[in-house]
């Protein structure tokens, strides 16, 4: 494969879309050798199917506000790639969103799923609608007017849209019911669900304790206890509540968590009733983090800061792509930071990332960490497709067996004699899955 020229002719398509050839670049330099080596991926012309989207839908959404007034909105879902299972990912909701996102998430969601072992293919979609400063009536009647455009394009066997940024519960629930209106069909369409119409029991943790439980694999594989060790947590949203829940459970103490106004530091730990008023400030909708430190007078808010400038054991970002640049790597590789995990999809700049490797640093990529979240999301539709619903023992049970494959996966193709390389293990056996499953169903 020539890289080089691979990447060169996408930018030269894609000019504008940095996150997407950021996203691609990481995975063709880990791939490379692996690709050499099997003359048949070049003749299928893998690379080249791979970094074009099976098929691309935007619409425009049109909803009215408390005023009267009417909005509009463009919607997006990218259907990437669907080799080994029905397109799944999540929907993002968020001003920011734009085609090279979703096409980056899009991208990663199918090494990211070929990873947890269940028949997923890869996809993302959401608007660049924000949920900020929204009313609920606001919220529901822009998910609704979303999912009048979206339902035709997805299905149960289709594709199987959850949440992201900005999309939860509540979200997840009016686009469901008007799934349900439109099709007059209750079937496992979404991910994501309340536990009364269909959803699985902890989903809405999965994705941050499935992020500790690879962690844990992590530390364990070089013969470290968590248990004391100080986690830095950037962002306060479902991700970072479920990584501070599980991380407190497993006795490391959780020290910050972030939002766009800048870091809380509260040094006596971020535990309990903590912890659940990360969910009040998060449902107040004002997306700031500062009114944590009126409330709890052990922590201190640096406005405008991130929380890689503390001294800490672990750093997890859990907020939204490149939220950790090269300046911040530095910062952790000089403070003696044992372990660096994506939570967030890309939460790492390039150079932040190279640094960490370079370094032989105990560093892993979202595409791993985080796949807690589809994995679960992957237990509802079995669920779904059955008809029935498990404990949550079970669920948990089989969540850490995934995490535990994955690590083993990771183990696999990043050996680098004492140190592994969690970035090319991830892609390599992704990439393997992928690659195998397409040329098995033809050039299509
Ligand atoms: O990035 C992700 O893996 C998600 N937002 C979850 C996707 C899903 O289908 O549960």
């Amino acid at each position: 494969m020539n890289t080089q020229r691979i990447i060169a002719n996408l930018e030269e398509k894609h000019p504008g879309e940095s996150e997407f050839l950021q996203a691609v670049r990481e995975v063709l330099l880990s791939i490379e050798d692996v690709y050499n080596q099997h003359p048949e991926f070049e003749k299928n012309k893998i690379i080249e199917r791979l970094v074009e989207p099976d098929r691309i839908i935007t619409f425009r959404v049109v909803w009215e506000d408390d005023r009267g007034e009417l909005q509009v909105n463009r919607g997006y879902r990218v259907q990437f790639n669907n080799a080994i299972g029905p397109y799944k990912g999540g929907l993002r909701f968020h001003a920011s969103v734009n085609l090279s996102i979703l096409k980056f998430l899009g991208f990663e969601q199918i090494f990211k799923n070929a990873l947890t072992t269940l028949p997923m293919g890869g996809a993302k979609g959401g608007s660049d609608f924000s949920t900020r400063g929204k009313s609920a009536a606001e919220v529901r009647r822009f998910c609704q007017a979303f999912m009048l455009e979206l339902w035709r394009n997805i299905g149960p066997d289709m594709d199987v849209p959850a949440g992201d940024i900005g999309v939860g519960g509540r979200e997840i629930g009016y686009l469901n019911g008007m799934y349900k209106k439109l099709t007059r069909e209750h079937t496992g369409t979404l991910t994501g669900k309340g536990l009364e119409y269909g959803g699985s029991i902890l989903r809405p943790e999965a994705t941050g304790f499935g992020a500790l439980y690879f962690v844990n694999q992590m530390l364990q594989d070089r013969d470290i206890d968590i248990t004391g060790k100080t986690v830095a947590i950037s962002g306060f949203g479902n991700v970072a509540w479920g990584a501070a829940t599980k991380a407190t459970q497993l006795g490391a103490k959780v020290v910050t968590i972030s939002g766009p106004d800048g870091y809380v530091y509260d040094p006596e730990g971020i535990s309990g009733e903590k912890i659940d008023y990360m969910l009040e400030l998060r449902s107040s909708g004002d997306d700031i983090v500062a009114p944590y430190a009126d409330k709890f007078k052990s922590a201190t808010f640096f406005a405008g800061k991130k929380p890689w400038e503390q001294k800490v054991d672990i750093a997890l970002p859990c907020a939204t792509q490149n939220e950790l640049n090269g300046t911040d790597a530095q910062q952790l590789i000089a403070n003696g930071t044992q372990c660096i995990a994506e939570v967030s999809n890309m939460g790492c700049t390039e150079d932040a990332a190279k640094l960490f490797v370079d370094n032989k640093c105990l560093f892993a990529p979202g595409k791993v960490v985080n796949a807690g979240g589809v994995s679960t999301s992957g237990l509802e539709m079995s669920q779904n497709a059955m008809h029935i619903s498990w404990s949550a023992e079970e669920v948990d049970q089989r969540l850490h067996h995934i995490m535990r494959s994955i690590h083993e996966q990771c183990i696999k193709y990043g050996c680098e004699g004492d140190y592994i390389n969690y970035v090319k293990g991830a892609n390599i056996a992704g990439f393997m899955k992928v690659a195998h499953a397409m040329m098995s169903q033809g050039p299509i």
